[in-house]
C-alpha cells in the first residue's frame, strides 16, 4: 500500500471529520441532559451530521483524449495492483465520464453504466444517479486484477450507429466528416460511446476515506454533456488539466482550457493544476541529464505562456514511467518521473480547500449554536448571582423590606408579561414579512419561469435569440434575488427593534441578530451565467444541432440554477425559523427567573429560616453552572479545532522538493 503524502492527508482529514462528527453528537447529548436542547436545532444537527458523513473530496482529470489521464489515475491511486488497472492504451481510450468512489451502502463492489440512449430523455445524470433502473450493473471481484481490468474495460466500449441515430443523440459532428463528404465518400454509420456515464464502487483505502476520482474522456464529451462542465467540474476540489509533451498545446487543448476550464479558474483560487505529461518522450539517451532538464523547462515555459499561467503551476511528469517505477520499486525512475511534486501539490491544495469549506459552513453554524447555549448559561450565572446578592441584602432586615421587594418583583412581572403580549404582535408582523421573503424565493415561480424561457428559447433559431432568452432568464432570477434581499432587510430591521426593546427594558443581553443575505446565491448565479455564456460560445456547441443544445443546456442549467434557488430558499426558511430563537431562549429563562424569585420571597416572608438555606442552594447552583460552562468551553474548543496536516517524513520532504 503506498503511503504517499496525499494518502496521509486524506486519512488525517477523515479522522478530523470523524472527530468533529463525534463532538457534534456529544454536544447534542449534552444539550439534552442540561435542558438546553430545542427540536429545531436538533433536526438541523442531524442534517449536518448526515451531510458531513456523505461529504466527499473530488479530484477530476480533464484533457483531450490520449494525454494520459487514465494512466495518471492508475499511477496516483492504483499502483499497488502492480499493473495498469484502468484501461489506458492507444486506441482504447475512456469513452464516457467515469466516477470512481466508495459506496458505503453497497454490499459489493460494482461498476454501473448508464446507456448512451438515455441522452434522449429529459433527465439529468444527477437525477439518474438517484435511481438504479436505467443503469447496467456489473459486480466486481477486487481480489482478481484480471477480472477487474476486464470489467473496467467496459468504459472504453463504443458502438456503431447510423448517422441519423447519432444525430438524434446529438453525437454527430458534421465538421468531422466534412472532408469525407467533400471527397464524395458518404458516411452512413459512425462509432459512438456505448455508455453515457460510469460509476465504479471500489474498496480502495483512499476512496473509503471519501475521495472521488472523476475521469473524463475528452473535448467531445465535455461539449456534448454540459452537465460535466456546469455541474461536475465546479464541484471538484481539484481539477488536473493534462497536456502531453509530445504534442504540445494543440488547438483542442486550448479550446478546453478557454471554454471549459476558465470559470473553474475564476471560482476556485486553488485546486487547478496543469500537468505536462509524457516528458519521457523528451528523454533522449544521447543527451545528458542537464540538457534534458533544460528542454523540459523550456517546454514548461512555452506552455505557461500559451495558457497564460505561472510556470510554478505546471507539473512536468511521466505518468507511465511513474507507474512503472512504483510497480518495480525503482526510486531513481520515480524521482525522474516528477510524480512526487505533483502528489505534494495535490495534497497541499485539495485538503485545505475542503477544510476551508467545512469550516465556513458547518463549524460556524454548530459553534453558533453552542455559543447560544453558552450565553444562556452565562445569563443563568448572572441571574443567580443577582438573586444571591438580593437575598444576602435581606439578612437582618424587617418584614417591610421583604414585602417591598416582593411587590417590586410582582410589578416587574406585570410589565414583563405586557411586553410579551407586545412581542406576539411583533412576531405576527415578522411572520408576514418572512412570508413575503419566501415568496420571492418561491420554487414554483422559478419552475414557471424555466418553462416559459424554455419555450421561447426553443422557438428561436438564431444565436441572438438564444442569447437574449438566456439573459432574460438570468435577469429574472437576479430580480427575484434582489426582491428577497430587500425584504430580508425589512425583516432584519424589525428583528433588531424587537431585540433592542428587550435589551433596553429588561436588561437582556445585547444580541446582534444574524442577517440573511442573498449575496452568495447571487454570486453563484452570476458565475453560472458566465459558464453558460462560455459554453454557448464554444465551437462544439455551435456545431451541434441547435434544438438539441437548447435541450441539453437547459437540463443542466436549470437543475443548477434551480438548485441555487432551492438553497437560497432553504437558508431563508431556516433563518426565518431561527432568527428569534436566541430571544425566545432568553424569554423563557427570564420568565422562570422571575417566578423563582417570587416563590423564594414568598417563602422568606412566611419564614425567615428559609433565607439561609436558599442562599446555600444558590451557591450550589452556581457551582453546577460553572462546571457546565467549562464543559461547553471544551466542546467549543474541540469543534473549532483546526485540521492540522500530518507531518511528512524526511524522505518524502526531500523527494518533493
Ligand atoms: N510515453 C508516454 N506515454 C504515456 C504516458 N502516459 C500515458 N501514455 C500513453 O498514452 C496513451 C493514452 O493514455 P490514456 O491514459 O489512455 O489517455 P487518456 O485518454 O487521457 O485517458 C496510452 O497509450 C498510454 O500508455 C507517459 O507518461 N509517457
Ligand atoms: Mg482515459
Amino acid at each position: 500500500m503506498p503511503s504517499n503524502e496525499l494518502m496521509l492527508q486524506v486519512e488525517a482529514y477523515a479522522k478530523w471529520k470523524n472527530d468533529l462528527i463525534r463532538e457534534i453528537k456529544a454536544y447534542l447529548d449534552w444539550a439534552e441532559e442540561n435542558d438546553l436542547n430545542d427540536p429545531e436545532n436538533d433536526l438541523r444537527i442531524y442534517d449536518i451530521i448526515e451531510a458531513l458523513k456523505a461529504d466527499k473530496i473530488t479530484i477530476a482529470f480533464v484533457a483531450e483524449v490520449s494525454r494520459g489521464k487514465t494512466e495518471l489515475i492508475n499511477t496516483l491511486f492504483f499502483s499497488q495492483y502492480k499493473r495498469r488497472l484502468l484501461p489506458s492504451q492507444a486506441g482504447r481510450t475512456t469513452m464516457c465520464p467515469t466516477e470512481i468512489f466508495f459506496d458505503e451502502s453497497a454490499d459489493r463492489p460494482y461498476i454501473r453504466l448508464l446507456p448512451i440512449e438515455t441522452r434522449l430523455q429529459g433527465t439529468s445524470i444527477a437525477e439518474f444517479k438517484k435511481e438504479q433502473i436505467e443503469w447496467t450493473n456489473i459486480y466486481l471481484d477486487p481480489e482478481s486484477a484480471d477480472s477487474l481490468a476486464e470489467a473496467f474495460s467496459e468504459v472504453t466500449r463504443s458502438k456503431r450507429v447510423s448517422v441519423e441515430r447519432a444525430r438524434e443523440l446529438g453525437l454527430y459532428d458534421e465538421q468531422e466528416f466534412q472532408h469525407l463528404a467533400a471527397q464524395d465518400i458518404p458516411t452512413t454509420h459512425i462509432e459512438i460511446p456505448k455508455w453515457r456515464h460510469a460509476m465504479i464502487n471500489f474498496p480502495h483505502p483512499l476512496l473509503q476515506q471519501g475521495l472521488v476520482v472523476l475521469d473524463t474522456p475528452g473535448l467531445n464529451a465535455l461539449g456534448t454533456e454540459p452537465e460535466l462542465t456546469l455541474n461536475m467540474l465546479p464541484n471538484a476540489q481539484s481539477v488536473l488539466f493534462l497536456l502531453a509533451a509530445d504534442t504540445g498545446v494543440t488547438k483542442s487543448d486550448m479550446e478546453m482550457w478557454q471554454h471549459h476550464l476558465s470559470s473553474y479558474r475564476v471560482s476556485h483560487k486553488k485546486g487547478m493544476l496543469v500537468v505536462l505529461n509524457k516528458i519521457d518522450t523528451l528523454w533522449d539517451e544521447l543527451q545528458n541529464k542537464e540538457a534534458i532538464n533544460i528542454s523540459i523547462q523550456s517546454q514548461c515555459k512555452k506552455t505557461s505562456e500559451e495558457l497564460n499561467i505561472d510556470i510554478e503551476n505546471i507539473f512536468p511528469i511521466s505518468a507511465q514511467k511513474a507507474l512503472l517505477a512504483k510497480i518495480k520499486n525503482d526510486d531513481i525512475l520515480l524521482a525522474n518521473s516528477g510524480i512526487n511534486k505533483l502528489e505534494h501539490a495535490l495534497s497541499r491544495d485539495v485538503i485545505p480547500e475542503k477544510h476551508h469549506i467545512i469550516s465556513e459552513k458547518v463549524i460556524s453554524e454548530v459553534s453558533t449554536m453552542i455559543d447560544t447555549d453558552k450565553q444562556v448559561l452565562v445569563d443563568r450565572i448572572n441571574s443567580t448571582l443577582k438573586q444571591r446578592e438580593e437575598l444576602q441584602s435581606l439578612c437582618g432586615k424587617n418584614a417591610d423590606v421583604i414585602m417591598h421587594l416582593l411587590q417590586k418583583t410582582r410589578d416587574e412581572q406585570i410589565v414583563y408579561n405586557k411586553n410579551l403580549e407586545g412581542l406576539k404582535k411583533g412576531r405576527r408582523i415578522l411572520d408576514s414579512y418572512n412570508y413575503k421573503l419566501l415568496e420571492h424565493l418561491d420554487l414554483i415561480a422559478v419552475d414557471k419561469l424555466v418553462a416559459s424561457t424554455r419555450k421561447s428559447m426553443s422557438g428561436s433559431w438564431t444565436t441572438t435569440g438564444m442569447k437574449s432568452g438566456m439573459k432574460e432568464f438570468f435577469d429574472n432570477m437576479a430580480a427575484a434575488m434582489d426582491g428577497a434581499s430587500n425584504q430580508a432587510m425589512e425583516s432584519h430591521k424589525l428583528v433588531q427593534a424587537i431585540y433592542h426593546k428587550f435589551h433596553k427594558e429588561h436588561g437582556f443581553r445585547n444580541v446582534k441578530p444574524k442577517l440573511f443575505t442573498t449575496n452568495r446565491f447571487q454570486r453563484e448565479l452570476n458565475l453560472l451565467y458566465r459558464e453558460a455564456e462560455l459554453f454557448r460560445k464554444s465551437p462544439v456547441t455551435t456545431m451541434t444541432e441547435q434544438s438539441f443544445v437548447v435541450k441539453k443546456f437547459f437540463i443542466s442549467m436549470v437543475s443548477k440554477a434551480r438548485n441555487i434557488f432551492f438553497n437560497a430558499n432553504q437558508e431563508a426558511n431556516r433563518w426565518a425559523k431561527e432568527i428569534i430563537n436566541p430571544l425566545k431562549a432568553q424569554i423563557r429563562e427570564h420568565k422562570l427567573d422571575i417566578e423563582k424569585r417570587l416563590l423564594t420571597l414568598r417563602k422568606i416572608s412566611q419564614s425567615r429560616d428559609t433565607l439561609e438555606s436558599r442562599i446555600a442552594e444558590l451557591e450550589n447552583t452556581l457551582k453546577d453552572l460553572e462546571q457546565q460552562i467549562s464543559a461547553i468551553n471544551l466542546m467549543l474548543e474541540v469543534v473549532k479545532r483546526p485540521f492540522t496536516p500530518p507531518v511528512k517524513d524526511k524522505k518524502q520532504a526531500a523527494d518533493a522538493s
